[in-house]
């Protein structure tokens, strides 16, 4: 049996800047575009005051004014927030190697080999990001990442939650599609049009049905998510077989050629890495974080294991080509795993 857990912060980027503002403790706080609410923009998090008013992430900053004009409105300083980020990831590879940084506010962890009861492990990582940070967090304990990430939603915030397979039809099956997930508000409209509200009522559909309405892959996956199945490993970012490079631009931009000059400089390096090491390598992934540190990657495997730069050029490019560039990147990197000598 595996114990998983999943981590996430309290309202994180209002968390953070009550914290560098003490003044602003106890206070609605409202973290989106540039900070001025008469201005076009939305909602990147509020603070728990502020979700007492209705306001919520996604939501244009002008409707978030009206719902409370007293609350404090901020620019998001992703800058900072990326600092705090690193620190509270450091802080959990402390606790485990096996580590999935799922977000810029959340992560998943495998516990499974160490000793210590879960519950006890999950206190020493909230007090140990208290200390570190001085913020909360709350945490979801699951024999699998998709109940971990259900269970780290139920007690927020600073809370600890277990969630065993005895507890799915008690606790789970009367909780919204959209905890699943997966589940978007695409497929949770699909759903209720077919009479589906909960996850225990998608969980008395037949996989026939399932797949009926949405193909094999995808209707297989929800009824095994119904019943709180999850076979999926956590993807660690540390590979040792791997030689990997990658850059995070001043600005965030748009312009493709800027973003494919400096993949053409990554992929130099990684081609130069691999022939001073004596290795070649079969799998090409590019990895691209958007402005909104949404995190991506394409993966192109060639023929024969390769270190020529023209090989890992062209297989790059064929990725970097499956990636919708509409919004403003951040981050790209390259890495050519599968290495042998
Ligand atoms: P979340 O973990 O979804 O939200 P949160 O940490 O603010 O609050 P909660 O206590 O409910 O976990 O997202 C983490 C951060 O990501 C959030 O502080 C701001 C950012 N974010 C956006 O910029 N836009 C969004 O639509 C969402 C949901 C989050
Ligand atoms: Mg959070």
């Amino acid at each position: 049996m595996r114990r998983i857990l999943h981590i996430d912060m309290d309202a994180f980027f209002a968390a953070i800047e009550q914290k560098r503002r003490p003044e602003l403790i106890g206070k609605p706080v409202v973290v989106g575009g540039n900070g001025d609410p008469t201005k076009r923009g939305v909602v990147s998090t509020a603070s728990y005051e502020a979700r007492r008013f209705g306001i919520h992430s996604a939501m244009p900053l002008m409707t978030a004014y009206r719902l409370c004009p007293d609350a404090v409105f901020l620019p998001v300083d992703y800058e900072e927030y990326s600092k705090v980020s690193e620190i509270i990831m450091s802080t959990l590879r402390d606790f485990s190697p096996i580590i999935e940084e799922v977000g810029i506010d959340e992560a998943f962890l495998d516990i499974s080999e160490m000793d210590t009861p879960p519950e006890e492990i999950a206190a020493e990582i909230k007090r140990r990001i208290k200390d570190t940070t001085g913020l909360t967090c709350s945490i979801g304990i699951a024999p699998n990442k998709l109940l971990a990430k259900i269970a780290s939603d139920m007690q927020k915030p600073d809370g600890i939650t277990i969630i065993t397979e005895n507890d799915i039809e008690t606790r789970i099956w009367s909780l919204s599609v959209r905890k699943l997930w997966g589940v978007g508000p695409k497929t949770e409209v699909y759903l209720k049009g077919i009479g589906i509200r909960t996850i225990g009522e998608l969980a008395s559909v037949s996989l026939d049905t399932l797949i009926g309405h949405f193909g094999q892959s995808h209707g297989a996956y929800l009824y095994k998510a119904s019943r709180g199945i999850d076979e999926s490993p956590l993807i660690t970012h540390w590979e040792p077989k791997s030689t990997s490079r990658e850059t995070t631009f001043q600005k965030d931009i748009n312009n493709y050629q800027i973003i494919s000059r400096s993949l053409i400089d990554l992929i130099r390096d990684v081609a130069d890495d691999l022939k001073q090491r004596g290795y070649k390598g079969r799998t090409v992934t590019v990895k691209i974080r958007f402005s909104d540190f949404k995190t991506y990657t394409r993966a192109k495997t060639v023929m024969k294991p390769t270190d020529s730069l023209n090989e890992i050029r062209w297989a790059a490019f064929q990725c970097l080509k499956r990636f919708e560039l509409k919004k403003k990147v951040r981050l790209i990197g390259i890495r050519v795993s599968g290495l042998e000598k």
